[in-house]
């Protein structure tokens, strides 16, 4: 093969490839295609055919619905003036109902009743995309990795906005919609459950955050290094273990001792994104509902010293 990358490459213009042909009633491909020489550039330069299907459809509508709440409210707050709406957004932001309405479902709309039903348009607008992703993985006979990966971002978002306040039977407890205001409760949560440094599963997180930084550096490296004998053929390098799987594990024995092959390093890279968010959200699960005060916890527990 001839060694191609970004800047050599040939771009092949042919007519549009259309995918596998689905069973008719499955098949809800909108037909429309493009071309574009400067996304070719970056990846494929063929747009569409786009799949929607009744999950993307009710997806997208129950997402826009959640944008037209927070962002009505938004506009509302800023006394409907469009300036104001421009200039405050990034400080402007929808509340969840206060602690003397608990965890009840009817809040007057001005009061958090809008921010329960922007809620539940968002969390409608995720199911309904990660059952989207479930089921094309299926269509395609893919295996299930994107959706359970994608379960774990949602289990952290679950936590944050609807287990943990259901726990605690309180909507308060839940994050506001707002660029900084979710910020500031961040801050908030940290500090009112005594620093959030002193939670292990907070940790946790962080080691499989920057883990995964690091992991992604490595693995992206060493493909792109491996460009000439054509390493990022990563699926042929797998099957049928070539010179580029060779120079690329023996790089990694030579540097650290010990190296990945081309399959197990994308496990490893599925694994340490994964665990951000689960370690996360069972850390955030346990503030407030098992402790109330990380940095005593962690005295009690030698995680910080005594004095
Ligand atoms: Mg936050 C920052 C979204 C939960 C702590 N957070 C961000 C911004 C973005 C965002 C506005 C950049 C994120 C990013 O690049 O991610 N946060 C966001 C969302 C949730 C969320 C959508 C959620 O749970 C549904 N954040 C939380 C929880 C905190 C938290 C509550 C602990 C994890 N977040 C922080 C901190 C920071 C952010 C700390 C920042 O410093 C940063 C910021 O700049 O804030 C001002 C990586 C993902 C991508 C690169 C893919 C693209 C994602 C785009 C950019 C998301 C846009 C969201 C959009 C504005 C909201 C659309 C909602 C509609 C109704 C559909
Ligand atoms: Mg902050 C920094 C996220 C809240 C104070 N913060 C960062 C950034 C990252 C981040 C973007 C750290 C990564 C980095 O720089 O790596 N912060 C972040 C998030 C939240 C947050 C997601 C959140 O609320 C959800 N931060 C807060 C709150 C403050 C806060 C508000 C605390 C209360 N944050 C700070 C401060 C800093 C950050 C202070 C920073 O200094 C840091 C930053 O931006 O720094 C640039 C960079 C990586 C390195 C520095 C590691 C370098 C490793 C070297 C080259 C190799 C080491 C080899 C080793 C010794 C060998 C080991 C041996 C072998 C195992 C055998
Ligand atoms: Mg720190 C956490 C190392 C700079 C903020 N930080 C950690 C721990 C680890 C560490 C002890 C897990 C990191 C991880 O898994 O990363 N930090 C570390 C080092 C530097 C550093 C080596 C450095 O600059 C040389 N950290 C900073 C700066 C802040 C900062 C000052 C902003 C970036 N760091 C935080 C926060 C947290 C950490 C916040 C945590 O919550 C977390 C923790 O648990 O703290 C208790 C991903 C990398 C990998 C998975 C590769 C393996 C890296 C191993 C684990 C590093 C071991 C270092 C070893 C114990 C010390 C050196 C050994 C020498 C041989 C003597
Ligand atoms: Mg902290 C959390 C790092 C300091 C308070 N903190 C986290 C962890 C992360 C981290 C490891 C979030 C994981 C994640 O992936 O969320 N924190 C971190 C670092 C520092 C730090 C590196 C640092 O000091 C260097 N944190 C502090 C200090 C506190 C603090 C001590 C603030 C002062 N931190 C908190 C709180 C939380 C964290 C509170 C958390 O809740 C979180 C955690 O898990 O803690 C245990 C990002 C991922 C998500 C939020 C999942 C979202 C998934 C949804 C489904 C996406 C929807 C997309 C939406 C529809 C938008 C679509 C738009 C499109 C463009 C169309
Ligand atoms: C990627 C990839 C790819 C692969 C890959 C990988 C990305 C597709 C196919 C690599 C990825 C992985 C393997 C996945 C896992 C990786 C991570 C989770 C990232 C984080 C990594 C780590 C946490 C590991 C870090 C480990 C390191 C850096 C190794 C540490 C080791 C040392 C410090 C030892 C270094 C050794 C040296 C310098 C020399 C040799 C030394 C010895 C053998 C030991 C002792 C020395 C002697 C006996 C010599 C005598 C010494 C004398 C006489 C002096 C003594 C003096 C004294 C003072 C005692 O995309 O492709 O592949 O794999």
């Amino acid at each position: 093969a001839t060694y191609q990358n970004i800047f050599t490459q040939v771009q092949v213009h042919g007519p549009p490839e259309m995918g596998i042909p689905l069973a008719p009633e499955e098949d809800i491909r909108i037909p429309y295609t493009g071309h574009t020489y400067w996304m070719g550039k970056i990846g494929q330069a063929q747009f569409g055919p786009i799949y929607l299907g009744w999950t993307g459809t009710l997806s997208l509508a129950f997402g826009t619905l959640a944008i037209m709440i927070i962002g009505l409210n938004f506009w509302a707050q800023a006394g409907w003036s469009p300036q104001t709406f421009m200039r405050e957004f990034f400080w402007l932001y929808l509340a969840p109902p206060g602690p003397e309405y608990g965890f009840s479902p009817f809040v007057p709309l001005k009061e958090g009743g809008w921010w329960i039903l922007a809620g539940f348009s968002l969390t409608a607008s995720i199911l309904l995309w990660w059952v989207r992703t479930y089921r094309r993985a299926v269509a395609l006979g893919m295996g299930m990795h994107i959706p359970w990966a994608f379960a774990s971002a949602i289990w952290l978002y679950l936590v944050l906005g609807f287990i943990r306040p259901m726990l605690l039977g309180q909507w308060s407890e839940a994050v506001p919609f707002g660029i900084f205001e979710h910020l500031n409760w961040t801050n908030n949560f940290s500090l009112v459950y005594g620093n959030l440094f002193y939670n292990p599963f907070h940790a946790l997180s962080i080691v499989f955050l920057y883990g995964s930084a690091v992991l992604f550096a490595m693995h992206g490296a060493t493909i792109l290094a491996l460009g000439r004998y054509g390493g990022e053929r990563e699926i042929e390098q797998i099957t049928d273990r070539g010179t580029a799987a060779e120079r690329g594990a023996l790089f990694w024995r030579w540097v650290m001792g010990f190296n990945a092959t081309f399959e197990s390093i994308h496990r490893w890279a599925w694994w340490f994104a994964v665990l951000t968010t689960l370690t996360g959200g069972i850390g955030i699960l346990l503030t407030g509902t098992v402790v109330d005060n990380w940095y005593l916890w962690a005295q009690e527990h030698h995680y910080a010293p005594d004095t």
